[in-house]
């Protein structure tokens, strides 16, 4: 029945040549036991910095915490409308399947399996990364070939465990995986010095190392073994609510591209340029064809800023991780980072 309600207001619309179909939109499931709830459920990391960890002062900060605050915000027209639940590796994907969190911004790799087999659906990659390996400086290594009978602390249900012995195998390095569940089991356990050397995702490690008790007594090595391409996740079968998630990660984005900042937002809403002003909702109906707000990509970028403002936040110079933008700047800069047009 909704098929063909929304199928006649599709016909109308193209009859009238307004914009029926926008106005008609409908939430699906997802959206609308958001709304019941009065939040969204966010899935996120118990402790990587950068990513997504409580600071001291008790706040859940981080990248992947911005762009549930960005979804909340494009949703509510509020950025604080997001709760939190901290996930290990082994439980996050379960945890969206079963529907506990709405989606899942947990420094999760973009595989295969897990789109397919695991039921989910990945929505725009924010941030390229690669696994690598953490040592101490003192062990002399310096290259992952030197690696050679290494003890190496993993975290399980990770895609740095077969990763791992891929690359083992294909190098003809022998190492002795030791395998954690918890993240700060495997940290504890690197930093007590039960393993040589402590393998994830290079990024992640990065903010690992700022939280040792000496930082500069370890040292990320410049090898990465593996493609992760981190994404956000939301479960197989309500397509607007991919739709909305995937979409609100492009505004970021776009904005970026466009030089649109949480500082001239306001200023930017008088711009001439077309694109700005479909972005923002000044013109256009790209809101409520998501079945949300007319300002929904302008409500994001006010909570939290364009992509390049939260990687500056969160991972880049003004963070303590200090890492470079490399292949996640702008398309236009060289980078990966390319937002679909909002049209
Ligand atoms: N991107 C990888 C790894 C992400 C990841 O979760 N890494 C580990 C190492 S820091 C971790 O968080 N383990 C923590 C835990 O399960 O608590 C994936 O999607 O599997």
């Amino acid at each position: 029945m909704r098929l063909v309600t929304g199928l006649a207001a599709a016909l109308l619309a193209l009859a009238t040549g307004t914009a029926a179909v926008a106005q008609t939109a409908d939430p699906g499931p997802t959206l609308r036991n958001i709304r019941q709830k009065g939040a969204l459920d966010c899935g996120g990391h118990p402790g990587a910095p950068g990513f997504g960890a409580m600071d001291s002062r008790g706040v859940y900060r981080g990248m992947d915490a911005d762009i549930c605050r960005a979804v909340a915000a494009a949703v509510f027209g509020d950025g604080e409308r997001v709760r939190f639940t901290v996930l290990t590796s082994a439980a996050r994907l379960p945890a969206l399947q079963s529907g506990q969190i709405d989606m899942l911004a947990r420094t999760t790799t973009w595989t295969h399996s897990r789109d397919t087999a695991n039921g989910l659906n990945f929505t725009a990659v924010n941030f390229y990364d690669g696994q690598g390996f953490m040592v101490r400086v003192a062990s002399g290594v310096r290259r992952a070939r030197d690696l050679e009978g290494a003890s190496v602390c993993i975290s399980s249900g990770t895609t740095n465990e077969l990763n791992l012995a891929d690359w083992a195998r294909a190098n003809r390095i022998n190492i002795r995986p030791v395998v954690f569940e918890q993240n700060d089991a495997t940290t504890q356990a690197y930093e007590a010095g039960r393993c040589d050397a402590y393998s994830t995702d290079a990024s992640q490690l990065a903010g690992i190392r700022t939280g040792l008790s000496r930082p500069d007594d370890h040292i990320v090595l410049p090898d990465i073994i593996s493609k992760e391409p981190l994404a956000p996740a939301v479960r197989h079968g309500d397509d607007q609510w991919f739709d909305i998630v995937r979409w609100t990660i492009y505004a970021l984005i776009e904005a970026e591209e466009l030089g649109v900042t949480q500082a001239n937002l306001d200023e930017m809403l008088r711009s001439e340029r077309a694109e700005i002003r479909r972005l923002l909702g000044v013109t256009g109906d790209h809101g409520p064809m998501m079945s949300l707000d007319r300002r929904w990509a302008y409500n994001a970028i006010r909570a939290v800023g364009n992509y390049g403002e939260i990687f500056e936040r969160n991972l880049g110079q003004a963070s303590p991780l200090k890492l470079p933008r490399g292949v996640n700047d702008l398309w236009t800069r060289g980078g990966l980072m390319y937002a679909m047009p909002i049209r």
